[in-house]
C-alpha cells in the first residue's frame, strides 16, 4: 500500500474547470481520489468533467460562487449529503493587475473576496465535517506572491499573503483533530491567468532568466506536491508551504 495513494478518498477542489485547478483534480483523480470540480460556469464544468471522465477518472461537479456563504454553506451540503469528505483544495482565485494608486474599492474587494475570504467559508463549511469523522485535508493554492511583491499586483499580492497566514491560522484551531493544513505556492506557470504574461516576450523572457530552472512551469508539475499534502504521506506535516517554482524564491 503506498502512501501516496488517494483510493477511497474524496476531494473538493474550488476553481477547478480549468487551468492549475484542474491539473490538480487530475492528478488527486490519477492517485484513486474521487473528485468534485467546483467553478461558477455550468458550461466549463461539464466539459471539464467530460475531458477527465474520458480519461477514467472518477470526477463530478458542484457549481457555486465561493464568495457566498449561503452558496457555500448549500454547495458543500449538498456534497456531503452524496459521501465524505477527505480533501479540500482552496484554489480559486483571480488576478487583477493594477497599480495601487489606481485600484478601485470594488476591485480591491473582489480580489480579497475571491483569493481569502472564499478560502474561509469553504474551510469552515467542510472542517466540522472533517473534525467529526477524525481528520482531514485541506490544502491551499497560494503564490509567490504570498512572500513578495510586483508592480501593479496589489490586491492579488495583499489576498495571497494573507491566504499564508489563514492556512497557519486554520492549522493553529484544527491540526489537534487530525486535520492537515498546508499551502502549496506556484511560481510562474502558463496558465489562462496567466496568459498576457506568457504573450509578452519581455516579461515572458524575465521569468525564464529569473527562475533558476530557465522556464515556465505547466500546470501537471503541481500535481505532486498536491497528492503529497493530500496522503497519509503528509500526515504530521502541518502549517507549511511547498513553494514549486523552479528555485525562483530561492534566488535573487
Ligand atoms: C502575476 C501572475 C501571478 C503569478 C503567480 C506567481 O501577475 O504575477 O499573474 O499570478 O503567476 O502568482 O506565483
Ligand atoms: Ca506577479
Amino acid at each position: 500500500m503506498s502512501l501516496f495513494d488517494l483510493q477511497g478518498r474524496r476531494a473538493l477542489i474550488t476553481g477547478s474547470s480549468a487551468g492549475i485547478g484542474l491539473e490538480l483534480a487530475r492528478g488527486l483523480a490519477q492517485h484513486g481520489a474521487s473528485v468534485v470540480l467546483n467553478g461558477q460556469r455550468p458550461d466549463r464544468l461539464a466539459a471539464a468533467v467530460a475531458q477527465l471522465r474520458g480519461e477514467g477518472l472518477s470526477v463530478s461537479s458542484a457549481a457555486f460562487d465561493v464568495t457566498d456563504e449561503a452558496a457555500v454553506n448549500a454547495g458543500v451540503a449538498e456534497i456531503l449529503a452524496g459521501g465524505p469528505l477527505d480533501i479540500l483544495i482552496n484554489n480559486a482565485g483571480i488576478q487583477r493587475r493594477v497599480p495601487l494608486l489606481e485600484v478601485t474599492l470594488p476591485v480591491w474587494d473582489e480580489v480579497l473576496k475571491t483569493n481569502l475570504t472564499s478560502a474561509l467559508l469553504v474551510s469552515r463549511a467542510v472542517a466540522p465535517h472533517m473534525i467529526g469523522r477524525g481528520g482531514g485535508k485541506i490544502i491551499c493554492t497560494l503564490s509567490l506572491m504570498s512572500e513578495l511583491g510586483r508592480r501593479t499586483t496589489g490586491p492579488y499580492t495583499a489576498s495571497k499573503g494573507g491566504l499564508k497566514m489563514l492556512v497557519k491560522a486554520m492549522c493553529a484551531e484544527w491540526a489537534e483533530h487530525n486535520l492537515q493544513i498546508n499551502g502549496i505556492g506556484p511560481g510562474y506557470f502558463e496558465t489562462e491567468m496567466t496568459a498576457p504574461l506568457v504573450q509578452d516576450q519581455v516579461f515572458s523572457g524575465w521569468v525564464k532568466s529569473r527562475t533558476p530552472a530557465g522556464r515556465w512551469g505547466q500546470p501537471a508539475e503541481l500535481a505532486g506536491a498536491a497528492v503529497f499534502l493530500a496522503s497519509r504521506a503528509s500526515d504530521f506535516v502541518n502549517g507549511q508551504i511547498i513553494y514549486v517554482d523552479g528555485g525562483m524564491l530561492a534566488v535573487l
